[in-house]
């Protein structure tokens, strides 16, 4: 071993070109007198010093805010470049989010659809971090990013398709649950329930995104996860493979203060996510999440980052999940009402921008009444029109479950179903009615 370490020692002195000399005829002196370590460019140091914080003296890693509460403009604060097109793009996608929410949080509820999750709270996070990035970016999603898909243009029937599994579903052809959407066209790649799995997959595709000589330097990889997903070993391999094998991935963390009923303080005893940053040697922001012009600042300049100097970056949006955690969740079973009431209050993303644009003559009360029965109403026609489309043909089930031949075991289900509706599709009751609700009947399977 002693032999092994001479020889290393031996070998990172003389590429640095240090004589080697000293360090062999002296081998007892204090190893501050060199200062040259087999691993490592660190001073050396007589002081003993443990140290636990990114920041000095130990305090928190700062949060970059653009907006006060009441949405003016902090002194000293850089504006990001919006123009009022923009800035009510931006308004007009944030405002669409709860309503969307509202009525399929409902719509679960009188059990048409099996399940829902809501983004309430988070909004100036999803759509000030999708107006910071090109719309060929690659993003991977963890569930709650419905808003980066309809930033670009994915339609509101297109988000029905999907919650319903109709036969306009290009997600996945009515085979997963909602609000696992996906879409090739706009860039976004399919959710899967399990957490943390798109982090290290993104890595992988910013690495491909470099391989790439038409999207090197033009796009990166784009992904979003909790902080509860972000206590998953995933993350961790993530962030470690897209430092050492360097890669334009953008990992966008949304601490929203729980994971289910697990409140943030318990997934850490550090710095939030911000604090793991460094750790892997990325440059890293801590952004509040519910002002959608700091997160706009953040991402874009994170985004740019990426772009140019081909590496990873972090981005940690400090907000708070107001709604649920999902369908499944009653939250008021461990935190207080009262909490939540405040939340939706205090700092609010979206009426804390109203003020901004409203302050610039960019926004009035009667656009505000016209852009909230527009969108009501095109959604509740996406909604009716969705609800009553049938699910696509029964043969799509086994079609595109993975890519390239088909193996096996689907064809072995495929076959066991069609045995099975030869037997009894046409005759009993309950398989009548529900082959009905499938484009063709399932008469691919039976006759
Ligand atoms: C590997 C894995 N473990 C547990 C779950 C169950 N689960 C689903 S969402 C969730 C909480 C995730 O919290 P966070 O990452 O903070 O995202 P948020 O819901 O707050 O947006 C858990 C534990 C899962 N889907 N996958
Ligand atoms: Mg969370």
């Amino acid at each position: 071993m002693f032999r092994i370490f001479r020889t290393n020692l031996q070998v990172q002195t003389l590429r640095r070109g240090v004589a080697t000399s000293s360090i062999q005829t002296n081998p007892q002196l204090p190893s501050h007198s060199y200062g040259h370590l087999p691993t490592s460019q660190s001073p050396i140091t007589s002081t003993l010093h443990f140290f636990n914080s990114v920041m000095p003296d130990g305090k928190q890693i700062p949060t970059y805010r653009v907006l006060n509460g009441d949405g003016q403009v902090l002194d000293g604060a850089e504006l990001p470049e919006i123009d009022e097109a923009l800035a009510r793009k931006m308004y007009e996608q944030m405002v669409q989010l709860p309503i969307i929410d509202n009525l399929l949080y409902n719509v679960q509820r009188q059990g048409k659809i099996s399940f829902y999750m809501t983004a309430h709270g988070e909004e100036a996070t999803l759509i000030g971090s999708a107006a910071a990035l090109n719309n060929s970016d690659e993003v991977l999603g963890q569930y709650r990013e419905m808003g980066v898909l309809l930033w670009r243009g994915f339609g509101y029937d297109s988000v029905m398709a999907q919650c319903f599994g109709n036969y306009e579903d290009t997600s996945s052809k009515g085979k997963q649950m909602p609000v696992h959407f996906g879409s090739r066209k706009y860039h976004f790649h399919p959710i899967s329930s399990p957490l943390a799995t798109q982090i290290p997959q993104a890595a992988g595709v910013g690495y491909a995104i470099k391989r790439d000589p038409l999207r090197r330097g033009k796009n990166c990889a784009v992904v979003y996860f909790g902080e509860g997903a972000a206590s998953e070993g995933d993350f961790h391999a993530g962030m470690l493979l897209a430092s050492t094998v360097p890669s334009p991935t953008l990992f966008i963390a949304r601490n929203n203060g729980f994971a289910i009923s697990t409140p943030a303080s318990e997934q850490y005893h550090g710095d939030g996510i911000a604090a793991r940053g460094p750790g892997y040697g990325i440059d890293t922001v801590r952004v509040d999440g519910n002002d959608v012009l700091a997160v706009l600042s953040a991402v874009r300049e994170a985004r740019r980052r990426c772009l140019e100097q081909g590496r990873a970056v972090l981005v940690e949006a400090m907000t708070y999940r107001v709604g649920h955690h999902s369908t499944s969740d009653d939250s008021f079973a461990y935190r207080p009402r009262q909490e939540v009431e405040d939340r939706k209050r205090i700092d609010n993303p979206i009426a804390r921008y109203k003020k901004f644009l409203e302050s610039r003559g960019w926004w009035n009360e009667s656009e505000e009444e016209e852009l909230k029965d527009r969108i009501k109403k095109e959604v509740m026609k996406a909604f009716r029109r969705g609800e009553n489309l049938r699910r696509p043909e029964l043969k799509e089930m086994f079609s595109d479950v993975y890519g390239g031949e088909e193996p096996w075991n689907l064809k072995e289900q495929r076959e066991e179903l069609k045995a099975l509706l030869k037997k009894y599709g046409g005759d009993w009751e309950p398989w009548k009615k529900e082959l009905k609700k499938f484009k063709g009947e399932g008469k691919e399977f039976i006759e």
